[in-house]
């Protein structure tokens, strides 16, 4: 973490980084960090519920893991951004979505594992899971939000296959799951496949042009004008929850 922290500062660049996080009691969390151009872990969270075969690693989140947007600031020229983060299914939960708005997220880090397209409808897993299923969700959390989505997908290699020993299981059977774009605030793609190979790695750029983040919004703002409170409203409790009290 401290290298990636100095190397963040040097040229000034945020960090938004997934990692397996060991606590203190020696239980592991799937953790999410960002890095300020700073060089400062300005937020760090656990996703809320590990998904399905990940709960026999991984434990939950709590209350503080909710607070997953942070205000980075990225010098006197482009002035300070509110970026935000969710891990993988963690696009697939309403109300989770609906906090992260809430907190006024513009570029949004839709981080997700190594995933495979759909091959066809005798496919025994869920569309959902699929390299497609997961572009749709970042797709729709773009259209949602109306924020840029960096729609971040890993890539997974031989050695990870053979360390995981995946090969005949239902995902990370062989090398590839890179489908990394970047999503407009409408929702639409802008830029293309790194390379013909899922397995190719590499950096996608893009120049985001924040205004039209404004200018998205004057159409829909799902906790603004577009939004009835009046009806319908989210409450939460984002207090860190011990599994130890002091009580006098
Ligand atoms: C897979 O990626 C890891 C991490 O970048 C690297 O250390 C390893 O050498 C790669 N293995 C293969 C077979 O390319
Ligand atoms: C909405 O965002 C897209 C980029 O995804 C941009 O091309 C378009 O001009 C924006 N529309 C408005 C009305 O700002
Ligand atoms: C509903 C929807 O957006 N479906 C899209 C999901 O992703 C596939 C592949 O990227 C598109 O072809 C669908 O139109």
């Amino acid at each position: 973490m401290e290298q990636l922290q100095q190397a963040a500062k040097e040229d000034s660049i945020a960090v938004v980084i997934g990692f397996s996080e060991r606590s203190s009691s020696g239980s592991l969390y799937m953790g999410q960090a960002i890095i300020s151009p700073q060089g400062e872990v300005v937020l760090q969270r656990r996703k809320l519920k590990a998904t399905h075969m990940e709960r026999t690693i991984f434990g939950d989140g709590s209350g503080s893991d909710l607070n997953c947007v942070a205000e980075l600031d990225f010098g006197p020229e482009l002035g300070s951004i509110k970026v935000g983060t969710l891990n993988c299914w963690e696009h697939a939960q309403p109300l989770l979505k609906f906090h992260e708005i809430q907190q006024g997220v513009v570029i949004h880090i839709a981080m997700w594992p190594p995933i495979d397209p759909y091959p066809g409808v005798e496919f025994p897993g869920l569309w959902s899971m699929t390299a497609d299923g997961c572009q749709n969700l970042s797709q729709t959390f773009a259209v949602e939000s109306g924020a840029f989505v960096l729609h971040c997908t890993a890539v997974c290699n031989e050695s990870g296959i053979e360390a995981m020993d995946t090969r005949n299981g239902m995902l990370f059977r062989e090398p590839g799951g890179g489908h990394s774009c970047v999503i407009g605030p409408d929702g639409r793609r802008l830029t293309q496949p790194l390379a013909d190979k899922p397995s190719a790695e590499g950096i996608v750029y893009a120049d985001l042009d924040l205004t039209r983040v404004v200018t998205n919004k004057s159409f829909q703002d799902v906790v603004g004008h577009y939004s009835r409170p009046d009806l319908l409203w989210l409450s939460y409790d984002n207090e860190k929850k011990d599994a130890a009290v002091h009580r006098n």
